[in-house]
C-alpha cells in the first residue's frame, strides 16, 4: 500500500513557523506522504492542495490563538469541495488564554474536526491514530466498492 498523502500548514495569518517544520519532520519520519504549504494558509489552500494530491487527511495547525475563527466553516466548506468525507485534524495553541482542553476539544469536534490535539501531545502518539483513521478509511470504502 502506497504512504497516506497528508496536507500540513498553518492556518490563518499565524506566521509562527518552527512547530511546522517539526510536524513535517516527524510526520515524513513516519511515512506520511507530506504535502507542507507552510504558514499563513487558507481553508481553500488547504483544500486545493488536498484534492490535487487526493490526501486522506488534512492536519491543521493554529499557534497564535485565533484557531477558532480560522477554522470556522472548513468542515462545510470541504463539503462544498467535494472532499466532505477527509479526514481533518487541528493542533496546536488553539484558543487564547487557559482553559480546559475538554472544552477546546468539544468546540472543535462540534465544527466537525475528527481530532483535536493539544501542543504538547505525543506526536508518536499522533502518527499511530492517523495512521489507523486512514487505515480504517480505505477498508470501508474497500468494503463499500466490493458491494457494489
Ligand atoms: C517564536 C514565537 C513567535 C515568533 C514567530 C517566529 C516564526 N516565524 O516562527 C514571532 C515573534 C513572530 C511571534 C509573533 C506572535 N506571537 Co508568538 N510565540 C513564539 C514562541 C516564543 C515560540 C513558538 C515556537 O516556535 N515554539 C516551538 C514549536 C516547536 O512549538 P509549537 O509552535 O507550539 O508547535 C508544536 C505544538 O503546538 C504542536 N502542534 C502544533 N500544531 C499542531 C497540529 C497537530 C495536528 C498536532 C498533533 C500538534 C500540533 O506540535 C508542534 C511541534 O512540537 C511562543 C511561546 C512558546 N514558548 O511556545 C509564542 C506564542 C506562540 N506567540 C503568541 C502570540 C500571542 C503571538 C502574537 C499574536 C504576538 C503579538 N501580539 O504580535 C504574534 C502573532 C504573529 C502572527 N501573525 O502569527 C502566543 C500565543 C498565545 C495563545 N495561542 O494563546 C505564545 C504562546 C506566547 C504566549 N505565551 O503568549 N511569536
Amino acid at each position: 500500500m502506497q504512504n497516506p498523502t497528508i496536507v500540513i500548514g498553518v492556518i490563518g495569518a499565524d506566521c509562527h513557523a518552527v512547530g511546522n517544520k517539526v510536524l513535517d519532520r516527524v510526520f515524513t519520519m513516519h511515512n506520511f506522504n507530506v504535502i507542507n504549504l507552510g504558514v499563513m494558509v487558507s481553508q481553500d489552500e488547504y483544500i486545493d492542495a488536498a484534492i490535487e494530491t487526493g490526501a486522506q487527511a488534512i492536519v491543521i495547525s493554529s499557534i497564535y490563538g485565533h484557531g477558532e475563527v480560522d477554522c470556522i466553516g472548513m468542515r462545510e466548506n470541504c463539503v462544498e469541495r467535494g472532499i466532505g468525507e477527509i479526514l481533518l485534524y487541528v493542533g496546536g495553541n488553539l484558543v487564547i488564554g487557559k482553559h480546559d482542553f475538554s472544552e477546546i476539544e468539544t468546540k472543535f469536534k462540534a465544527m466537525g474536526f475528527n481530532r483535536v490535539f493539544a501542543p504538547d501531545t505525543d506526536l508518536e502518539l499522533v502518527c499511530s491514530l492517523m495512521k489507523r483513521d486512514i487505515d480504517h478509511v480505505i477498508q470501508t470504502e474497500e468494503t463499500a466498492e466490493g458491494m457494489q
